[in-house]
């Protein structure tokens, strides 16, 4: 199978910001993703750059419009690749290639009657270059730019959209998959239930000259959206070149959600009176907001994506955006979020898997991948669960629920962690005798962090080419790990030299940003109830009122949210009798990964009730510097109820 991805081309009257980059994240990791099944893959992303918005923008600059194109399309040119972003051709609709093909492409439509000469009176919107309806003003406004469209009347050339308007409608319901997810395929064809007027395609040189002149009449320009879409075509060398011919079957374009009429209705019908099939899917992502606000120049909440690459590095910038954001929707960004991704997802979940693991290869195996004996039950659970992930995570990779795909992921590193709190390498260490059952445990920790790396290499290649060389693999099999040969159990080859290096995240102090002091040691976890803050002890306490505590082994029976809290589950446990307990504990676990568990719990505590659920009971958990919660959990199976002493 071969894919031809695109990006929006970007106008260049702004500079490149958080959503430019999503997109571009978004088609580069899909992109590394099907290379990843071996498949063929051509990406494309480039800069938008006439119409009136360029030419204004240049005009505030002091510059010609193609200076100042010039100028800031190397932004977005050079920004992509600081971004681990790969493009393989960067187009520009000042090329003079697309310059030619778009006037091609017009002469056709032209001569074939589907462009004529009409009149146009309507309120025109310059921030979205395009008349807009009166049914799409929200208080005279328009509904993205908050400014009233103006009233024009022209003559103009007109493309006859609404001649192909049933058989879109044919397409699109035929062909479920053309525009996804389904929200945005039903916002199409509620528009398209009304009927389309026919496009304006034309601009008069006395309003604009900055654009790509009608072949058949001089004194007008292209509209930008006629020019732009066609980029699709140019950049695979339309109509002759041997890539057309190979990658128009197989193109997918991915926009927000701004651009989707453009996208869903204009290009599938210049398309159509051009004699082409239409693209193959069109998928459509929400906004990124910032604190909840828009992100917007005038508010000064605009993200750059290289502050922030400065500020957290390449890999957790891509993580971030993908875990965070469910395609489709809307997605809020705030310094809260990503620090808490990093401390918690990166540095704690994955980084400590990794380091614990490979340190206790060096320590317990001298450095080398061990050899596996007969597994245990829990071991062959674990590589049932990483290869179990692989197949999700290509579904939801496939169907680009990105987030999806890594929770899989997720849930298997902390199964992983939980696997060796359970196995306890380093008593089995301390015993000869168990050497065959240490080398079996750590073969696995190994192995299920081969298939995690390889499966991370589309959403962030540097982490995962760091993992596979500490894993013993050498550049070159880095370079070539693919998910059809590499993505099965087994694969490690016993008595490869193992590589500890730095470790992959750095944890991050949340007013700072910076990493934490590596050489300051760190301070001893205190136990506290989960969801208290862990004040220091204030003075020492006697043993009689120690003795007041009831402190009980609790197994967890069921776990589920808090309707309306990020922090509280809502726990039954076995102590050993039934009751439930709330604790604040969201933010660090999923409430089914808790199930199972035994905790240590304060049973004589007077009940609270915390968001409405009566607590009769606290666990106690570990909270580290940032304030990160660990349950103390019991690895040893103890009858539930047993008394902590
Ligand atoms: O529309 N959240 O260019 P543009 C998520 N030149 N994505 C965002 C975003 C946000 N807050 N803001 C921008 C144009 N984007 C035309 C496209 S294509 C033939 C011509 C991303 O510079 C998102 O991909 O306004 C959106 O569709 C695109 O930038 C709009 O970029």
């Amino acid at each position: 199978m071969s894919l031809y991805i695109t990006t929006p081309i970007y106008y260049v009257n702004a500079q490149p910001h958080l959503g430019h980059a999503y997109t571009t994240i978004v088609a580069d990791t899909y992109c590394r993703f099907r290379r990843l099944c071996k498949e063929d893959v051509r990406f494309q992303t480039g800069t938008d750059e006439h119409g009136d918005k360029i030419a204004e923008a240049a005009h505030a600059a002091g510059l010609q419009p193609k200076e100042y194109a010039d100028s800031i399309s190397k932004l977005f040119k050079e920004a992509w690749p600081v971004l681990h972003i790969q493009p393989d051709t960067f187009i520009r609709t000042t090329d003079e290639n697309h310059i030619l093909t778009v006037r091609q492409i017009l002469t056709k439509v032209h001569e074939q009657g589907d462009i004529y000469l009409g009149s146009y009176s309507g309120l025109y919107c310059r921030g979205c270059e395009r008349f807009l309806t009166e049914k799409e003003l929200l208080e005279g406004n328009c509904p993205d730019h908050q400014t009233a469209p103006q009233p024009i009347s022209e003559s103009n050339y007109f493309f006859r959209m609404s001649k192909y308007q049933d058989w879109l409608i044919d397409h699109i319901k035929s062909n479920p998959d053309f525009i996804t997810p389904e929200r945005y395929k039903n916002e199409v064809l509620s528009f398209l239930s009304e009927p389309l007027e026919d496009l304006c395609i034309s601009r008069p040189k006395s309003r604009l000259d900055w654009g790509i002149s009608l072949p058949f009449d001089d004194d007008f320009v292209t509209y930008v959206w006629f020019d732009a879409l066609i980029n699709y075509l140019t950049g695979i060398g339309y109509p002759d070149g041997k890539e057309f011919e190979h990658y128009w079957n197989v193109a997918e374009h991915i926009i927000a959600k701004d651009i989707l009429k453009p996208h869903a209705i204009y290009w599938p019908t210049m398309l159509k009176a051009l004699g082409l099939p239409p693209y193959k899917r069109l998928h459509v992502h929400g906004y990124w907001n910032i604190n909840e606000a828009k992100m917007s120049k005038s508010i000064g909440n605009v993200v750059r994506p290289e502050t922030l690459r400065q500020d957290f590095g390449v890999d957790t910038v891509r993580y971030f955006l993908m875990r965070e954001m469910s395609f489709g929707l809307d997605a809020s960004f705030s310094d809260e979020s990503i620090i808490s991704r990093q401390n918690s997802d990166l540095a704690n979940d994955l980084g400590n898997l990794f380091s614990r693991s490979l340190t206790m290869v060096t320590r317990f195996a001298k450095g080398l991948a061990p050899e596996p004996s007969e597994p245990a039950p829990e071991d062959s659970q674990l590589a049932e669960a990483a290869v179990a992930m692989i197949s999700r995570y290509r579904d939801h990779m496939q169907s680009f629920a990105f987030n999806r795909a890594l929770q899989e992921v997720w849930s298997v590193i902390s199964l992983a962690n939980r696997y060796i709190v359970a196995s306890e390498p380093w008593e089995l260490a301390k015993d000869p005798a168990n050497t065959s059952r240490l080398n079996t445990v750590l073969y696995h920790l190994i192995e299920t962090l081969r298939l995690i790396g390889l499966v991370l290499m589309p959403i962030m290649p540097g982490t995962s080419r760091k993992m596979a060389l500490g894993l013993g693999l050498t550049e070159e099999e880095c370079a070539n790990q693919n998910l059809v040969d590499h993505g099965r159990w087994g694969l490690t080859r016993s008595g490869v030299t193992i590589q500890l290096g730095d470790s992959l995240f750095p944890r991050l102090d949340k007013k700072t940003r910076q990493p934490q002091a590596a050489k300051q040691p760190k301070k001893k976890k205190e136990l506290s109830a989960a969801g208290k803050s862990g004040k220091k002890a204030a003075g020492l306490v006697s043993f009689d009122d120690f003795k007041k505590l009831d402190l009980r082994v609790a197994e967890i029976t069921a776990a589920e949210k808090i309707n309306k809290s990020d922090r509280l589950l809502k726990l039954t446990v076995m102590a050993p009798e039934e009751r439930t307990v709330v604790a604040g504990i969201a933010e660090y676990y999923q409430p089914e990964e808790l199930v199972g568990c035994q905790v240590i719990m304060v049973a004589n505590l007077k009940p609270a009730k915390l968001m409405g659920v009566t607590s009769h009971g606290m666990i106690l958990a570990a909270r580290d510097e940032e304030g990160k919660l660990t349950l103390t959990a019991l690895t040893a199976g103890v009858p539930p109820g047993s008394k902590v002493s």
